[in-house]
Formats: C-alpha cells, structure tokens, sequence
C-alpha cells in the first residue's frame, strides 16, 4: 500500500471511511472489527450504496486493536483544545498508540479504527503529530489544516455561499466566495483595526503548526526537542513584537497585560465560527444543509410574509400550512441534531436509519436553577403554538388582516395564560413566581444559551452570559436607533392612560378605557399593533422590549452579531427572559384589570343553576388525580433539509404528557325549564410558595384554562361528561407534529376538516408537570347563562377547536365575556 494513502484520512473527519474519500474517490476495505458499533452490521450495505462512486479500493489489514479506554471519553461532538489538561493528556495517549504501530499497514488499520471512534479533532491531531514524528511517514506532505477544519478559520456564511456553488452553480461557472474582511466587527470597535493581523490565516495556521511540532505530551523522543522551551518563550515573544509592530502602525498604543485577573475584561470578540464537527455543517463539498434561497429575500421573511397571506387570503385560506418545524426545523432543534441528521441521511440506508434522539438537558445543567424549567420552555408545541399565533395575529399589514375581533383582548390573554401555566411549572419545581422585569437599568441575572443555529444565517444564535444590561439601541443598519428612556416614556403615558382610563388617539380625541372594550384598546396600544390608538404617543413597548433584550450582547452593531433568540416569535419562549418581560407586561394590564368595578352577583350567578358535583376520572386511577409522565416522540426532520438522497430522517426528543382523563361533573337545573350553559373549567394552585392559602385576588391569576363548552341541562340533575382530548385550548399532539403528506384527503369536507389553523395551545402541554409526591392543585368549574355569552354566527368548517386561545379563524371571539 502506498503511505500516501494514509492522507485520505484527514478527509471529511466526520464520515466513516467506507464511503470513498479525496478526488480519486477510494475507499477502504475494512475489516468489520474495525468498524463503530453503528456500521458494523450494515457495513456491506453501506459500502454497496457507494459501489458506483468507488474508483479503488484499499484493503485494510486485520489487526488486533488495544483498549482505546479513556481516550473516548472526549465525545465525537464537542471541541478539543490542548489547553484543557485531561484532552492533552488523552492525546499524548494516542499519539503513543500511533507512534507504537510497527509499520505503515499497521498504523492504518489503527489509525481507521481510531478515526471510526474518536473525536475527529483529537483524532486529527494525534495522527498529524504521529505521521510528524514517525521515521517512516516523516516525509509525508500533511494536508493543511484549513482543508480539513476550515470551520476553524472562515466565517460561518462561506459555507452556505459555497453550497450554493457547490450544489446548483455548474463546476465551469463557479466564482470564489468572497470573504470579507471586516466581518467579525466594526471600526466602532477600535481593537478591530487589527483583525487583518489576528484572523489571518497564515498567522493563526503558523500557531497551530507550531504546536503540533512541539507537543507537550507523548512520547518522550517526541517532546524533548532541543530547545523546546526556549523556542515556546521565543516563538510567542516575536508574536507579541509583531503584534505591538501592527498596534502602531493603526495608532494604537502597545497591548496591555492581562495581569489583574478579577479585572473585567474589556474587550469582546464575536469569532463567528461555526464549529463544523459540533454542529451541522460539515465539511467535505458542503451539501450538507438546507439553504432556502428563494431568490433574492431573505427565507424567514419570506416564509413569514408568504405563510401570513396564504392565511388570510379568501382564496387559500383553506390550505393547510406544512408544519413550520418542518421549514425551519433550525429554530427548533440543538445544532448537534443536524450533524448527525445528514449522516444518517447521506450514508446510511433508509430501512436502516435509526431516530436521533435530542437530549432532554442539552441547553445548560442542574447548576443553573432556571434550567428546570427547560422542559417547558424549550417544548417544540410550545413555540410551535407562539409562532403561529402571532402569524394568526400580526401587528401589521392590511387593514382585514390585523383588525381581527378582539385581537388586543386576546394579545393579553394568551400571554397571561402563558405566564400562568409558566408558574404554575415553576411550583411544581420548587420555585418562586416568575419576576417580573421593570427595572431596566439592572443587570439581567439569567443567562441563555440557545444552542441553536440558524441554517439560514449560517450563525449560531447569539447568547446572553449572566448579568448583562440593557443599553440604547444604535443600529443603523436595521433602523434601530432607540432609547431606554423611550421604553419609560411609553411605559408612563401607558400608565396615565390606565390610571384616568382614558387614551388619547392621534388627534387629541379621548377614547375612553372601558370596562368590557378597554383591555382591547390596551392590548393593541401595550403590543403595540397597527390598531394602536396612537403609536406616535404610546409607542411600541412590548415589542421593543424583545428587541432591547434581542440585541443586549451588540447594541450599537459594532460586533456586526444578529439578535438573540427573543428577537423571534418561534424562539422567544425558550428564553428565561421572555417571561420575566411578559410578567412584567401582564403586571401593566392587571393595573387596568384591578382598576375595573367588581363583577354584581347578577353577572356572574346562573339563577336556578346550580354545580353540585365534580370529580375527574384518570383511566382507572382513583378519582381526582391526573397522572403526568415524560414521553418520547418522533419527528420526521426531512421536510426542511435538502439532504442527499432524500428520505426520511427522524428526530427523537421527550416531552410532557399526561393520561387522558374525564371531568365527570353534575349541574342541577331547578328553573323549571331546560336552559343553556357555558361549562367553563380552570386548574389552579392549592397554596402558594409559602404553603399558605391564597388570597383571591391573587390567586385569580394563577387559574389556567382547561375547557369551555356549552352545556343543555334539562330538568333536575344532569350528569356531564367531557373528555379531557376535547379541550377548548389545545390542538392534538398529531396536528402539530403530523407529516401533511401522508392519509391527507382528496377534496371536498373531508379536506376542509383535515385542514387546520396550526394555532393552539399543545394538548400533551394541557397539565403541568406536578411533583412524584403529587402536586395538589385546585379546580374550579362554573356555569354561566347561554344568553349572556352567545356570539349568534356560523362556525361550522373553521378551525374552531382551540379558541379559547386562538379565537375562529375570522370570525368573531365566541364569547361575549371578557377573557380570562
Ligand atoms: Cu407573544
């Protein structure tokens, strides 16, 4: 075998070497020990799928393999640094495993069964290091690194510029993918005068060559070079002359000591690398990801705009929109899930993938309390449901589409409802009501880091280290010049306008705030949409609250970042923060609530009607207990990818559930006549964070809503049964998470039915979590009078069966009463 053959290893690091490497596509013959545990049993197939494309094959000598032991204990997906003591001394490990090999057939069967393992950065620089020191490799030219990890040395958006040249541009008309040179910040940045020298290729190459000649750990013969550690001092001082050399010639004075460590740092770096390895993108020739040029738009604009029209169009209103996980499944799941997604899709055939399962804990650790709460607030229904409500409800564009019956109404009361189910999580684990975020000037103590990676963008979405503060917003470039003391200003007038219940619209006319039609004024004026009373004076305070806090880590832009994840509806939940800011947006509307008249006793009593009885029915459990449990679920990704070949790929994540149940409930009508009723139904908490009583004022907003329907109650006592599945709230678990293609009807009803509006709340969301000890809550149920909440319309073949969140799709809200 030629040595040379050797070199192919450093090619595609994440792909296993049956499928056939460099541009003589040759493969290896691999004896099946050496193979992973995943390839082993379809290793034949796998090498028989890329039969076509193998020009050679190298047979691969059987050896017998030592125990790689902790040296897999760094895990495929995650970055290796030689700073870290426990990586360095894993290297120097396999370093000696490759150095000990007799003679070149052995070193590549090790180092394939190595490669098949380990993680590919380890493994990358342990064989370079080897092949270096090795007597009988010593002369092999090594690849340059860049061909290997360029997600080391480019800007995360040269990979989806070179897809696109890759995959569509014939190879005769393909340009060079310019980079720039100022992508990683702006002049309002002073030390970016110096990128030109610090992300220089050559220079950053040089660094990493460097230590790879003189490693510090294996071997001995390998380490104790001459001179070593002088040449370390000596290498690193003229790095420190060149760059003082650069400092001056850009007026700057020469770079100061890191010597005072309790110091905070000043300078902020936003390399803009995307790490290949860890998360989807990979290297080879990059037909890797899913890039939604449509053109010339930018694809999540596009899909917004274009998914807003088809909603409200009369003429496509009945088409059902794919599910939005299935376009962006980017927003939805950890980056990590994609690097695996495309090695299943691309090597592996279809009837042998196996699901990806997503960790339930991936986005941070027990030492972080708020991360209990994960499971909630990173639930894909979840922001599947946020996302399309504010699609059903946008804050701009024609007149028809966002003046919709009670939008504002329903702004706050959705929103509410979330900040309530949000607490009532919070006590099933131990903690306290969320806080709300009034004051602007203090640092934000939850830190958030998303994990998440915009496919589109070709960034990671930026994070939010702990205890970062807000600033004003100078942003030329998205149009965002704001001020904090804007946010005030609104926040006052807003407060004028509740306390003297009274607004002013653009013309100085006062719209009085209402008892029944003021919390929609509210609603829309607090948002802000373009049904505000008067934007000029109210301004635009819970939406720019999202972007305040969306653009904490670069304000002015001088990094050049995008925003974080509270800058998008399909995003924002998962984020700690977007819930301390909508309590603080619901505290603002319970002022004008806790400002109204009392309820009288005749709007709220049913003469004659009379709740005698409930119980709830959990399979055959005892009575009034609702048993909660973690499922696990898949989800078929393949829709928003263009992977090649194409074929399913399923993503496996766990989530909430809880057992069906049933309320049993029994009304007694003594009226005389029959008469009509609306059966509503809330969970609430039993005691509060101090296990004592609630006092009703405050207890009224920790109620969530479980269901709303009309009842017909003839004379005497009637026996209800309703079906927990039934909800007024929720969409079942399979219309949010359907595949549209399969069983879908031809035309006519039964379209119409299986059509949907993909907003409401995720049934296996329905109950929150409870405790293993059990959690006691309390539930509350009332009848109210038929004739006082009846809205007289047509409902039938609307989306109807999750409005008490979502309304009927342009139609009016089916309740008379005010929300909530
Ligand atoms: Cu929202």
């Amino acid at each position: 075998m030629s040595k040379n053959n050797l070199l192919l290893l450093f090619d595609r690091p994440l792909e296993t070497v049956i499928v056939p490497k460099g541009p003589n596509q040759i493969a290896f013959d691999v004896p099946v020990d050496l193979l992973s545990d995943r390839y082993k049993p379809i290793g034949m197939e796998v090498s028989n799928r890329f039969g076509e494309e193998t020009k050679t094959k190298i047979p691969v000598k059987k050896i017998s393999t030592p125990p790689l032991g902790e040296i897999l204990d760094l895990e495929r997906h995650t970055n290796f640094s030689l700073f870290i003591p426990k990586h360095r001394k894993i290297a120097g490990r396999l370093i000696n495993i490759f150095l000990g090999m007799r003679d070149v057939d052995d070193l590549l069967a090790m180092a394939i069964y190595a490669r098949e393992r380990v993680n590919p950065y380890l493994f990358n620089y342990c064989f370079s290091v080897a092949l270096l020191h090795r007597p009988d490799t010593q002369d092999l030219e090594l690849p340059s690194f860049i061909g290997s990890f360029p997600d080391k040395y480019f800007d995360s958006q040269v990979f989806a510029r070179a897809r696109e040249e890759a995959t569509v541009i014939p190879q005769e008309r393909r340009q060079p993918i310019e980079v720039p040179i100022d992508y990683t910040a702006s002049d309002l940045e002073i030390e970016h005068r110096l990128a030109y020298f610090r992300e220089d290729l050559g220079i950053n190459l040089h660094h990493w060559h460097w230590h790879l000649v003189y490693p510090f750990e294996g071997a001995m013969q390998v380490v104790n070079k001459n001179r070593r550690g002088e040449l370390f001092y000596y290498m690193h001082q003229q790095i420190i002359a060149r760059y003082n050399l650069e400092r001056f010639c850009n007026n700057l004075k020469r770079v100061t000591r890191f010597n005072d460590w309790k110091e905070p740092i000043p300078e902020a770096y936003f390399p803009k690398l995307d790490s290949l390895v860890a998360s989807m993108r990979d290297v080879d020739d990059l037909l890797a990801m899913a890039i939604y040029a449509r053109e010339r738009v930018n694809p999540y604009l596009f899909n917004y705009c274009f998914s807003v029209a088809l909603l409200h169009r009369p003429d496509t209103q009945d088409l059902e929109l794919p599910s939005f996980i299935g376009s962006f499944p980017d927003k939805y799941f950890d980056s990590q899930v994609f690097a695996r997604a495309r090695e299943e899709a691309t090597v592996i055939p279809q009837e042998r993938r196996q699901p990806i399962e997503v960790p339930i804990d991936y986005t941070a650790s027990d030492l972080e309390i708020e991360h209990r709460l994960a499971y909630f607030r990173e639930d894909l229904g979840i922001n599947l449901h946020h996302w399309h409500w504010h699609l059903v409800y946008p804050f701009e564009g024609a007149m028809q589409v966002v003046n919709k019956n009670r939008r504002g109404e329903l702004f706050y009361y959705m929103h509410q409802q979330i900040i309530a189910r949000y607490n009532l999580e919070r006590f099933c684990n131990n903690l306290k009501r969320v806080t709300r975020f009034n004051d602007w000037k203090e640092p934000i103590p939850e830190a958030y880091f998303p994990k998440l990676d915009s496919l589109v963008a070709s960034r990671a979405w930026p994070s939010r280290v702990e205890d970062q503060t807000l600033s004003d917003l100078r942003r030329e470039q998205d149009q965002i010049t704001q001020d904090l003391d804007d946010l005030r200003r609104w926040r006052e007038r807003i407060f004028e306008a509740i306390h003297s219940l009274a607004a002013q619209d653009a013309n100085g006319q006062t719209i009085p705030l209402t008892e029944f039609e003021g919390i929609d004024v509210l609603g829309n004026m607090i948002e802000s949409s373009m049904l505000s009373p008067n934007r000029n004076f109210y301004g635009d305070m819970h939406n720019m609250g999202h972007v305040f806090i969306s653009y904490i880590h670069d304000p002015d832009h001088r990094h050049l970042e995008n925003f974080g994840v509270m800058g998008d509806s399909a995003t924002a939940m998962r984020d700690p923060i977007f819930y301390r800011w909508h309590a603080f947006i619901d505290d603002v509307f319970q002022q004008f609530k806790g400002s109204l008249p009392r309820y009288t006793e005749a709007q709220l009593n049913y003469p004659n009607i009379t709740v005698t009885g409930v119980n709830i029915q959990s399979g055959n459990g005892p009575p009034n207990t609702l048993n909660t449990f973690w499922q696990q679920s898949d989800v078929d990704l393949s829709r928003g990818m263009d992977f090649q070949p194409r074929g399913n790929v399923l993503v496996r994540f766990t989530h909430l559930n809880h057992e069906p149940f049933s309320y049993n409930i029994t009304i007694n009508n003594a009226s005389g006549g029959t008469k009509r009723g609306t059966c509503r139904i809330f969970l609430g908490p039993k005691v509060d964070e101090r296990g004592a009583p609630w006092r009703f004022v405050d207890h009224r907003l920790l109620f969530i809503e479980l269901d709303k329907f009309t009842v017909n109650l003839s004379q005497g006592a009637n026996n209800i049964t309703r079906n927990s599945t039934e909800s007024s709230v929720t969409i079942p678990f399979e219309r949010t998470f359907r595949n549209l293609d399969l069983n879908r009807p031809v035309g006519g009803a039964a379209l119409s039915q299986f059509n949907f509006c993909g907003c409401g709340w995720p049934h296996h969301m329905l109950i929150p979590k409870g405790t293993p000890e059990g959690w006691q809550c309390q539930l509350f149920v009332m009848v109210s009078n038929f004739d006082d909440d009846q809205v007289v319309q047509d409902t039938a073949g609307t989306c109807n069966d999750a409005m008490s969140y979502c309304g009927i799709k342009d139609r009016l809200y089916p309740d008379k009463r005010s929300m909530g």
